[in-house]
């Protein structure tokens, strides 16, 4: 049973009884990430916070400057008329300023929403949309990309957005410089920030997190990952990804007290050196970065040494490559298998071998439910049980997992069961410990490498094209990324666009890079189910078949 459509709200709040339960259970403490900042940095005032590169140079913050530095901007925000409740796209990449920004918008007492440097204007246009944003914050030129040009191209187009804030302009640095002012904290219980789904629809939709719930899984990730203030964390992947942002990420290490090394790029080149020059102890990668590291691992003059950790997901780490990464990289694997709108789950340190080596973990809390349910039903409910070790559906709730997106009533009755699980689209296997191992998924999506690509998405863009009649997106086996994406096309009568035409195409609607198609093919017509629906199963197998031709 699926729930009835809901009001269209910030955050769906979860039933007070299990509220007044998480707060007793002291999961939930009334913090919000303002007063975490200021509460590390009272503590460690002299520890370094941040180390990053940025124009050339490479920047040390200790605590007591991030905090100094997140408290002007906040004020500078608010100097904008910026504050409580204000949507601001951020888009990043990994520079230390990241994190003074990120909070300062929070002491401000607005709510950053985190966009990925990959993304173009199609998706920036989306988000502030969405969440009717005020404003864009981003850099200049970055890698090859003017982030300022498309934001300021965005601006024009949506109306609630105000401003363009680019780190690096004289305007951002006058900002940056303010004297602080006095601010008031805002209600923990409300939404912090919005996350992004990988999505399975139309457009991804935005997850609203709050300070109270967030925080209980940075705590609880920080610990599982035996974080300490000695601890340096390398954020190799994009920052704003709820992954290295959370699990245990650069929020995790600044509430152990550790430092916080951000790698503008994840080549093990960069990387190695990083690790080589600030001892960096832990870090977290997606499965085809890791087997570049391996690689890498074995021919680098680096002394990889100070690695303790690494954590590996996003993505299904396959066991014969999750047995390399200790030997090759000297380290402690551990398995992290997480999702935006929610539930962590990892392997504890102390796990016996072959937990680690083929699960993906178990839920951070005790208080994480855990229903795995008959995966061919898609609205099947929470008592649709599977019988134990069985493969079925993974739907999940519990004291940091949302019960709806912003803003999507009618979303929210089929992406959540009627009693509040979310359903993860994941298809999963309960080990007797409570690990689960991740053995394949039920949702519209492409798991490019950890990169979500919703197939929806891409047909629209596809069918847009005048000569396409009808898309659909399906994943294809990949041995580097695990999964690429394949457009089916049917063509308009007398049209027979390229490959070539179709990919730029796609690329122009301003989409980021990650998703456009990796493989078209233009068929006359789609095999059907027998209801007429296009059959996906049967592309898919049509592709396998192409494949084993070859
Ligand atoms: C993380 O978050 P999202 O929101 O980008 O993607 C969530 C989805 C999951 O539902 C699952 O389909 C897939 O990504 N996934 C994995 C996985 N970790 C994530 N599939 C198989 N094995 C794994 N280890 O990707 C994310 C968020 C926090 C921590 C780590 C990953």
């Amino acid at each position: 049973m699926t729930a009835a459509a809901q009001p269209d709200v910030d955050h769906v709040p979860w039933p007070p009884e299990l509220a007044a339960h998480y707060r007793a259970a002291g999961y939930w403490r009334g913090q919000t990430f303002g007063a975490l900042l200021t509460s590390v940095a009272d503590a460690y005032a002299g520890r370094t916070a941040v180390v990053g590169e940025w124009e050339g140079e490479t920047h040390r913050w200790s605590y007591a400057e991030l905090d100094e530095r997140a408290h002007r901007i906040a004020a500078g925000l608010r100097a904008l008329g910026i504050g409580k409740g204000d949507r601001i796209v951020l888009q990043l990449p990994n520079i230390p300023e990241f994190m003074s920004i990120v909070f300062g918008i929070w002491r401000a007492g607005g709510w950053p929403v985190f966009a990925l440097p990959a993304h173009r204007a199609a998706e920036l246009r989306h988000f502030a949309t969405q969440s009717e944003a005020v404003a864009i914050l981003t850099v200049q030129r970055h890698g090859g990309h003017d982030y300022a040009g498309t934001a300021r191209e965005v601006a024009a187009e949506v109306p609630s957005l105000r401003h363009v804030l680019a780190v690096g302009t004289a305007e951002f640095a006058e900002l940056a410089a303010t004297q602080p002012v006095e601010l008031p904290d805002p209600d923990p219980s409300e939404v912090a920030f919005l996350q992004l789904s990988g999505g399975t629809t139309g457009l991804p939709k935005l997850i609203p997190r709050t300070h109270d719930d967030y925080l209980y899984s940075v705590r609880e990730s920080a610990r599982i990952c035996a974080l300490r203030p000695e601890s340096v964390y390398l954020a190799a992947l994009p920052v704003a990804h709820n992954y290295p942002l959370s699990s245990p990420g650069v929020l995790g290490a600044l509430h152990a007290g550790a430092t916080n090394v951000l790698c503008p790029r994840p080549d093990a080149d960069t990387a190695f050196r990083l690790i080589e020059s600030e001892r960096v102890t832990i870090t977290g990668v997606v499965p085809p970065l890791a087997a570049a590291w391996v690689q890498a691992a074995g021919r680098t003059e680096r002394d990889l040494s100070s690695l303790a950790v690494m954590l590996v997901g996003g993505a299904k780490c396959g066991r014969e490559l999750a047995a390399r990464i200790g030997p090759a990289l000297g380290c402690q694997l551990q398995q992290v298998f997480g999702m935006a709108e929610g539930l962590v789950c990892y392997t504890r340190l102390d796990d016996p071998e072959d937990t680690v080596l083929g699960t993906q973990g178990r839920p951070i809390s005790r208080d994480d439910e855990i229903r795995i349910v008959n995966p061919d039903n898609p609205a099947a409910d929470s008592t649709d049980l599977v019988a134990p070790g069985e493969v079925g559906a993974l739907l999940t709730r519990g004291p940091y997992t949302i019960r709806g997106y912003y803003h999507a009533g009618e979303h929210n009755a089929t992406a959540f069961t009627s009693d509040g699980f979310y359903r993860s689209g994941d298809l999963v296997r309960r080990h007797p410990s409570g690990h689960l191992e991740v053995v394949g998924r039920a949702k519209e999506q492409i798991n490019r490498g950890g990169e979500k690509v919703a197939a929806e998405e891409i047909e629209n863009h596809l069918i847009a094209h005048p000569g396409v009649l009808d898309a659909a997106v399906v994943a294809v086996a990949d041995e580097y990324l695990g999964e690429r994406t394949c457009a089916y096309v049917v063509p308009n009568a007398g049209k027979q666009p390229t490959d070539v035409e179709l990919r730029r195409f796609v690329r122009e609607r301003g989409v980021a890079s990650y998703k456009v198609p990796d493989l078209v093919q233009v068929v006359s017509e789609f095999p059907v189910t027998g209801v007429g629906k296009t059959s996906k199963r049967e592309l898919r197998a049509a592709l396998t078949a192409l494949a084993k031709d070859r």
